[in-house]
């Protein structure tokens, strides 16, 4: 249990010391015969796939993910053939409606305001072409494509593309093929890890380069992300999850738990617990042996590699320090399990998502609350926001003067180009005056 400037330290993250998992390394080292770092290997895996295409994408495909895919494009049969039973099928609707309904409530329009001088604005047009990650490995993600597929529909994208890591049998899943049907998705390739996003951003022959790259991915895709920014747009850098609760006296231990280990079953997750009662972090302590226990393998596996390498417990001397250790966090889910969270609300200014009480809890979120789960991880939520409507669009500004703002605004400009020791544009300013 950390207290104090210890609690402070513990929660202090630094972008480029990303913990890397020894299982990771050791994965890198039985793969390429050598202690590679993960961004030596996802140099490799971009430059590769930059020079020779289609093939290298089979190639790492058949080196990372064991199947090799000589057809990269899911066939529109496949797509059609795809059937989940009707209970999914109505939960993949139900979520891709609150999604929709949540996001077109979004303000994501351009301005054009006419005055004696003309028109200034600012013109909003959605993004030509878009490609979505969607992550395969342990679980396969179908709210993932919704919650990122969807703000991109709603901004006006005509073109989306979507790559997902097949299975060892090549095939991808059939509810990903569900859900991509209800979106009125057609492009779908099999290509999953930093060979996918070099595909994206740079092109090959089966997928045409997109102007941006949404999704989240593990250590390498987010690594591969942020490598290829600006050859193509990135809309965050969405990594492995992670989720601070913070848990008065009030709170139920069993609920805190089950937030915790929700999250705490995704790969690489780091549960945070901050409380300022020590009973609960005892109460907590006991209720997540317990259910852990009562979890399936491989979950219990999974939560409990979480939990045991990554958990952070911090006792706080009241909630203002926790506010103050949340902030300092910077987490994707900031979870509010205290007797009144709403007035807690105002001190929150970095988060990815803030999850107000009991029932309104962060597995809720992924699904099928409204907001995208797709939320900045790492501490980046310090300048990066969730995957929303704005994400897809551009801003062109709009300058329409006339005459009279010239007479008006024009000297001043002629001044300051002077000064800037740059004549021509005081001449071509002044030529209208
Ligand atoms: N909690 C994850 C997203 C997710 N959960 C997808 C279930 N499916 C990252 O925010
Ligand atoms: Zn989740």
């Amino acid at each position: 249990v950390l207290e104090g400037a210890a609690a402070r330290a513990a929660l202090t993250r630094s972008f480029d010391e990303i913990p890397v998992p020894d299982a990771v390394l050791a994965r890198i080292e039985a793969t390429f015969g050598e202690a590679l770092s993960p961004e030596q290997v996802v140099e490799r895996i971009l430059a590769d796939v930059r020079a020779r295409g289609d093939d290298a994408l089979r190639d790492w495909t058949e080196k990372l993910d064991g199947t090799r895919p000589e057809v990269l494009a899911v066939s529109g049969a496949e797509i059609a053939a795809a059937q989940v039973d009707e209970e999914l099928h109505a939960a993949i609707r139900l979520a891709v409606a609150r999604v929709r309904a949540f996001y077109e409530q979004q303000p994501a329009h351009g301005f054009l305001n006419h005055t004696p001088e003309g028109a200034l604005g600012q013109l909003v047009r959605p993004l030509s072409r878009v490609g979505v990650y969607v992550p395969g490995g342990l679980a396969p993600l179908i709210s993932t494509l919704i919650h990122t597929a969807v703000p991109a529909q709603v901004a006006g994208v005509q073109d989306i593309v979507v790559t997902t890591p097949p299975a060892r049998d090549g095939t991808v899943h059939p509810a990903i093929l569900v859900a991509a049907r209800e979106l009125g998705i057609t492009q779908i390739y099999r290509a999953g890890g930093a060979q996918a996003i070099a595909a994206l951003a740079y092109g090959t022959a089966s997928i045409a380069a997109v102007d941006k790259i949404a999704g989240p991915g593990n250590l390498f895709v987010v690594i591969a992300k942020r490598l290829v920014y600006g050859q193509t747009g990135i809309e965050s850098l969405p990594g492995p999850t992670e989720t601070l609760v913070v848990a008065d006296d009030s709170a139920d231990p069993r609920h805190v738990a089950a937030d915790l280990l929700a999250q705490a079953e995704h790969n690489g997750a780091e549960p945070v617990l901050v409380s300022t009662s020590r009973a609960l972090l005892v109460a907590v302590q006991a209720e997540l042996s317990g259910q852990l226990e009562a979890l399936p393998e491989p979950n219990r596996s999974w939560a409990r590699d979480s939990v045991l390498s990554r958990m952070k417990v911090v006792l706080a001397a009241d909630l203002n320090e926790a506010l103050a250790l949340a902030n300092l966090y910077a987490p994707e889910h900031l979870c509010l399990l205290t007797r009144d969270p709403w007035s807690l609300l105002g001190q929150v200014t970095r988060a990815g998502g803030v999850f107000l009480g009991e029932y309104s809890m962060e597995a809720l979120g992924d699904y099928v609350a409204g907001p995208s789960h797709v939320m900045p991880t790492g501490g980046t939520a310090r300048f990066m926001s969730p995957v929303n409507v704005r994400d897809f669009q551009n801003i062109i500004s709009v300058v329409g003067l006339n005459a009279s703002a010239v007479q008006h605004i024009g000297p001043a400009g002629a001044v300051l180009a002077r000064a800037e020791g740059l004549e021509a544009h005081a001449r071509a300013i002044e030529s209208r005056l």
